[in-house]
């Protein structure tokens, strides 16, 4: 038989795409890059998946594992040979199980992060995981690129939030390791090999993850300050007065915010001259005259310090979802403005002033009027430290001309300050080149073993992550 004829007979013909409308799986989220797909099959069972795997590796091609397709690292759409195969978890999102007295929900792998959530919630229970794409990536892209978002100065990535997987590996073998404990220390722990490996080690077919009590409120701030040191020394105090209360904390700089009032003129974010902005989070296991008690003597003792300008506090759960709205439109707006660079860095909460200034000022020097889109989790130590053409600048020319030298200039900033070059957003095929200057040889070397390992066929999201014999 052909891959064609076998792929058809596992999934079922109207489950393999084989030409005309395959545009929504080939081209990335930030339309950078537009790939081209031999098939794309979407499998509804584990046991379908372990056969499309099968399939593939004995006619010797390639899979690109699929869920949202709103990776920014261009990782989830297959290259331009128009030789892979996309697999597209979106058709296998039953929620398996859920155990509330073991805080704890099975579910597969191309359920999308907002229905988990809201299931979560009916059972008066919590699913952490918060990212500006909730609507539309899936748990199983989450884990694979080891997600992080605005929860984790709290909860912890998605592999924090991971007890076990199901995995479909390299060779179309059925992994099962959905474990529900909290404490398992039978050997090497397989699954953190998996989560955040961006498909490149096998397909995840279904996750275990932890629940939590939902908190019993929920206060959202907004705070104006007049630099980021501002933001730093505020980041201190709500540690100091909400302690394990703090569940965000979200850094915009003015440019940022700028783009969401062009862009999204009914948002009209607040504090319209203000240098920085920090949305910040508190939930509390009481009720809510606790919790803005505890607000309002963080903010009156910030205030009083000269640490933020201005402040304001959500007076109901519509106001707090407008101030989160306005956060996460950040993205969208920078992709209205035009093509841009992105940087996902992480450094130590200390070193994060001294990498804005030295960096601001030599991108400045470099590109003069580059308009630098700073925002992030600054909680996390997480900078999304975005970079646009100067007004008028032809956005592609100003990639073409200017990215390389942008990115050295950051990440080699980056690197002598002990950060890393992606804090959440994963390698992908973006960072594919970069990553072998800025991670350790040792480390390298021990992930092409892995990869070779479970892999060794090289069908799994090959030239992602990690280049098996880089030139
Ligand atoms: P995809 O984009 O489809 O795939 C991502 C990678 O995982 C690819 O390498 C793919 O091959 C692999 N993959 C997907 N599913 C599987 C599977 N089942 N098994 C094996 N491999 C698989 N990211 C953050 O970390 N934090 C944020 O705050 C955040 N905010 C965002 C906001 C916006 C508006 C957008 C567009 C993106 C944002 N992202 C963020 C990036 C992105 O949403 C996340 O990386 C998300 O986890 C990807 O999920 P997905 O289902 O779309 O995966
Ligand atoms: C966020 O935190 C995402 O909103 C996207 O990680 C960041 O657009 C970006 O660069
Ligand atoms: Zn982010």
């Amino acid at each position: 038989m052909t891959l064609l004829e076998e792929l058809q007979s596992h999934v079922g013909s109207a489950f393999v795409l084989t030409d005309g409308d395959k545009t929504a799986f080939e081209l990335d989220w930030r339309k950078r890059q537009q790939g081209k797909a031999l098939y794309v099959v979407s499998p509804q069972t584990t046991q379908e998946v372990a056969m499309v795997v099968k399939s593939c590796l004995a006619h010797g091609v390639s899979i690109v594992p699929q869920g949202g397709n709103t990776g920014l690292v261009v990782g989830s759409i297959p290259d331009e040979s128009g030789t892979q195969v996309v697999l597209s978890m979106k058709r296998m999102k039953k929620i398996r199980h859920i155990d509330a007295s073991n805080l704890s929900l099975t579910v597969e792998a191309g359920c999308v992060l907002q229905t988990l959530q809201e299931v979560a919630q009916s059972h008066g229970l919590l699913f952490p995981l918060s990212l500006g794409s909730e609507g539309s990536c899936t748990i199983g892209g989450n884990l694979s690129t080891n997600a992080g978002g605005t929860q984790v100065l709290r909860f912890g990535n998605a592999r924090e939030l991971c007890l076990g997987l199901e995995v479909v590996t390299a060779q179309g073998e059925i992994w099962s390791g959905l474990s529900a404990l909290r404490k398992d220390n039978t050997g090497y722990d397989l699954k953190d090999l998996f989560i955040g490996s961006e498909g490149t080690l096998g397909i995840i077919t279904a996750a275990t993850l932890k629940l939590f009590p939902a908190p019993q409120s929920t206060l959202t701030a907004l705070a104006s300050t007049e630099d980021l040191e501002g933001c730093i020394r505020l980041l201190k105090l709500a540690h100091e007065h909400l302690s394990a209360g703090l569940t965000g904390f979200e850094v915009m700089n003015q440019f940022s915010l700028e783009l969401v009032r062009t862009h999204f003129p009914n948002l009209a974010p607040p504090f319209e001259s203000s240098p920085w902005c920090v949305l910040l989070e508190l939930s509390d296991p009481q009720d809510s005259s606790h919790a803005a008690t505890l607000l309002e003597n963080l903010l009156s003792a910030a205030l009083e310090q000269g640490a933020v300008q201005d402040a304001i506090v959500s007076k109901s759960l519509a106001e707090s979802k407008q101030l989160w709205h306005i956060r996460e439109s950040i993205t969208l707006a920078q992709a209205q403005e035009g093509l841009n660079i992105k940087h996902d860095i992480s450094l130590p909460v200390s070193q994060i002033k001294s990498f804005v200034e030295h960096t601001d000022r030599a991108l400045e020097e470099l590109v003069e009027g580059v308009r630098l889109v700073n925002f992030g989790h600054l909680g996390d130590g997480n900078l999304h430290y975005n970079v646009q053409a100067p007004r008028g600048f032809d956005h592609k020319t100003f990639l073409t001309q200017y990215e390389d030298k942008v990115n050295e200039i950051v990440y080699q900033q980056v690197k002598s300050l002990g950060g890393s070059i992606s804090a959440e957003h994963g390698i992908g095929s973006l960072k594919l080149k970069s990553l072998p200057n800025y991670k350790d040889a040792v480390a390298l070397s021990l992930m092409r073993s892995i990869k070779k390992s479970l892999d060794p066929d090289n069908i799994m999201n090959p030239n992602r992550v990690i280049e098996l014999n880089p030139s």
